[in-house]
């Protein structure tokens, strides 16, 4: 979204989605949002002053041709207790396209101009209301993948993680300030930090707080975006047979032919609560064809970045050349064995199967009739548990952009805490302060580059 957003303009949009639904709402923003209502608001008793936070009930009319368009329910928010600390006046009418468009049509020709996509946000982000991490979290309560994401989500919008980095940074700036007393007074050796407070003051107030929220954002990719469970394996041992049977529907084409998943797909799953993304790939082996090379490579990808490996293995066979090389490639991650097939005759020698279990815990299913898929389930529950990724207890959860952002004030604030004991010119050390101070700023939106809000913003829906 383009961001300049004039604060003299009136914003309108649908905010409900189109399709049939009981009501409709044409959302406006601006100085103008009462007058424009005034125009084309018609109730029983004519009025001409209306309170803040109260329903109307009444009609919309059009001031030209007198014609009524619709019994509505008009809200009005007086500025600043709004969402987006301006007016703002929500027209609830019939649902129906065809009716909201013409609603908003009526609105705009009073002198509101169409809201770009997250422009409400926006505008509360920019006034002030709320800082980025609360603006980013109402795109994430739309996609979270668990009731414990939901809840995490829920905290960023109400500020738990502002408040956490905003306790960080302001410690950072009384450090800094202590930094620059020393550097314009030199010789007032009694009115500073001794380098050895700075330094115990940056490692408590600075550097632990910090090592939590990153690692935090582990607990955030699980809660909201689902552990990330890849599903590897030679051609044709049943990886896209199992994706199905564990998600109870036919997601992924299944053929006899070797070579048949060529992409990536990628679909969620809840597991006794636990909340799951599962991946099912294209077969690994010599790749025939350019878009099963193509189709290998992501899959090679998707290893690199899984919390959780399902390796597949066709137990009616022996175990390949090709299995070998797979299983090499797992070892020192997390894994699951799946022996799958076993309603066919066992092929595996006793002592590839002994290989095979003494590597990672093996689960024999088979995906064609569902035998023992309960068991690969505790399997992944276990290994959640066990060995899984830390859940963590926190409230608050950084996504990927924060980490980054922490990660960097972190490295800042390492190199601070480093010069003060090297003895490094105190000018250095303020300059790294400075830094990592600006890389907080950038998390809540204090001192974010335009095209990072623009990228965050365009996230957003009409009418958000
Ligand atoms: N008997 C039996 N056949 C199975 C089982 N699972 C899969 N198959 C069959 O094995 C063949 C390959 O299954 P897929 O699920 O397509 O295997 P894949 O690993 O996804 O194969 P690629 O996508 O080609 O790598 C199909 O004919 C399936 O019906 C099973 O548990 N038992
Ligand atoms: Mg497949």
């Amino acid at each position: 979204m383009a961001l300049n957003s004039s604060p003299d303009d009136t914003i309108a949009a649908i905010a409900t989605p189109p399709g049939q639904a009981g009501i409709g709402i044409v959302r406006i923003s601006g100085p103008k949002a009462l007058a424009i209502v005034k125009e084309i608001f018609r109730s029983k008793y004519p009025r001409d002053s209306f309170e803040t936070h109260r329903l109307y009930l009444g009609h919309l009319v059009d001031p030209v041709s007198g014609t009524a368009i619709d019994e509505v329910l008009l809200s009005f928010m007086k500025a600043p207790h709004t969402y987006t600390r301006e007016d703002i006046v929500e027209i609830n009418s019939h649902s129906g396209y065809l009716l909201l468009s013409r609603i908003l049509k009526l609105v705009m020709d009073q002198g509101a101009r169409l809201a770009r996509p997250g422009e409400f946000t926006f505008r509360a982000f920019i006034n002030g209301r709320i800082d980025l991490t609360q603006a980013e979290a109402v795109v994430d309560i739309v996609n979270s993948q668990s009731e414990k994401g939901l809840q995490l989500v829920a905290e960023q919008i109400k500020g738990t993680l502002r408040r956490r980095i905003e306790l960080v940074k302001d410690a950072a700036v009384e450090i800094l300030a202590h930094a620059e007393v020393a550097i314009d007074f030199p010789e007032e050796d009694h009115e500073i930090l001794s380098r050895e407070e700075g330094m115990n003051r940056i490692k408590e107030k600075l550097l632990e707080p910090l090592r939590v929220l990153i690692a935090d954002h582990k607990s955030r990719n699980i809660w909201v975006d689902g552990i990330n469970t890849v599903i590897v394996g030679r051609v044709n041992v049943g990886k896209s047979s199992l994706l199905n049977r564990l998600l109870n529907e036919t997601r992924a084409i299944v053929t006899p032919v070797p070579g048949t998943t060529r992409d990536i797909i990628e679909s969620p799953l809840s597991i006794e609560g636990i909340p799951l993304r599962l991946v099912d790939t294209a077969g690994l082996r010599q790749g025939t064809d350019q878009v099963e090379r193509i189709g290998i490579h992501l899959t090679r990808q998707k290893m690199q970045s899984a919390d959780l490996i399902l390796l597949v293995f066709d137990q009616s066979e022996h175990l390949q050349q090709e299995d070998k090389k797979i299983l090499d490639q797992c070892r020192s991650r997390n894994v699951i064995i799946v022996l799958n097939k076993i309603d066919l005759p066992g092929g595996l020698l006793p002592k590839e199967r002994e290989l095979l279990a003494s590597e990672f815990p093996t689960v024999a299913v088979s995906a064609l009739t569902g035998q023992g898929m309960d068991r690969l389930k505790q399997a992944i529950v276990n290994f959640v548990l066990k060995d899984g990724p830390d859940l963590g207890d926190s409230n608050v959860a950084p996504n990927l952009r924060h980490r980054k952002a922490l990660e960097e004030a972190l490295a800042c604030f390492t190199r601070a805490a480093g010069g003060l004991k090297k003895s490094l010119p105190m000018e250095i050390v303020a300059l790294e302060l400075r830094s990592g101070i600006d890389a907080l700023g950038e998390i809540i939106g204090e001192t974010t580059p335009e095209h990072v809000l623009e990228s965050i913003f365009s996230q957003f829906c009409m009418g958000k």
